[in-house]
């Protein structure tokens, strides 16, 4: 059984909605696109010729985990920020010969899933599910609290905090992983537009489902009445920000309820619902800094796409 801790999440999505609706701009945060449905289609963008992050950043972990974990140091407790990914962590779990392995995540079906499946791969490997917000106060089992600990946060998803909440994410890192520790995080690097806009914006469609389908949750759980059709999804490039930005936009006026409460929006209006904050190498090592952190080292592939940086508390 996983440990809960943190408030349950049901209630914070309605007030995200009804706020980031009744705002301007019309924001509503990215952590809402995963129900079932939404994490199924972020497996599939994955998977997406367009979509380069993943199989850029497995590959290094693939070919230089050997590397990475002899940097961090063997034997540490591994700790993964968001729920293990079946690709990416066993690389790692394999090279740095890990004392334990906690996996943090606010969905407890995910992270159940996760664990059952890496328990049948490292059947020796203590094995610790934690069921939490890590955007909030928690602690480490106490299984581990003498382990020196080695986070783990792949798959950029740094890069969808602001970076002001980025900071604070670092330094609660690192509160929780505690003296000596050492964190492996991916960041995906500042690029051409002509390859950051089509991986938010395939040819196939999968990444508007994937943010359409935030308005079906809407709608479902929240008793909506959004004209879903009558939305397109929006993949931007801001440049002076840094950041690829996901929009929802009203492709004529519309009216709708949400929870009771009553929305218009013209057409062209938009709801803006995610950044991916894409990172240079001295942006990544500053982030780092800002975060409490001391880069020592990074790992990218041969096109510097994505870089996987080591850093020590
Ligand atoms: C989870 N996160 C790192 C993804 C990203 O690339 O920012 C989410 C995503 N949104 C659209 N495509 C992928």
């Amino acid at each position: 059984m996983a440990d809960r801790e943190g408030d349950d999440a049901s209630g914070s999505f309605r007030n995200d909605v009804i706020a980031g609706l009744s705002t301007r701009p019309r924001a509503i945060p990215a952590r809402w696109f995963y129900d079932e449905r939404g994490s199924e289609l972020f497996e599939d963008i994955t998977r997406l010729p367009e979509y380069y992050p993943t199989r850029v950043e497995t590959e290094l972990l693939r070919s230089r985990a050997g590397d990475m974990a002899a940097a961090a140091g063997f034997g540490r407790a591994v700790v993964e920020f968001g729920s293990g990914s079946s690709t990416k962590t066993p690389h790692l779990l394999r090279a740095a010969q890990p004392a334990a392995y906690v996996l943090i995540d606010i969905s407890g079906d995910f992270l159940r899933a996760s664990a059952a499946g890496l328990a049948e791969r490292f059947p020796d490997l203590p094995i610790h599910p934690l069921e939490a917000d890590f955007m909030r106060p928690y602690r480490l089992p106490a299984a581990v609290s003498d382990l020196p600990k080695l986070g783990f946060f792949p798959g950029s998803t740094i890069g969808n905090m602001v970076p002001r909440s980025a900071v604070d994410l670092l330094r609660r890192m690192r509160d929780v992983l505690g003296e000596g520790a050492a964190l492996l995080i991916g960041m995906d690097r500042v690029k051409s537009p002509d390859i950051l806009v089509p991986a938010y914006d395939d040819a196939a469609g999968v990444t508007a489902a994937f943010n359409l389908n935030l308005l079906h949750r809407i709608n479902k759980e929240l008793g909506g009445t959004i004209p879903i059709d009558h939305f397109r999804h929006r993949a931007i490039w801001n440049d002076p920000m840094a950041r690829i930005e996901m929009h929802l936009e009203a492709t004529r006026d519309v009216s709708f309820d949400v929870d009771g409460r009553s929305f218009e929006m013209a057409a062209g209006e938009t709801i803006h619902t995610e950044n991916s904050h894409k990172y240079g190498p001295r942006d990544a090592r500053l982030l780092l800094r800002a975060g409490g952190w001391t880069p020592i080292d990074e790992w990218t592939d041969e096109e510097d796409q994505f870089a996987v940086l080591l850093a020590e508390a």
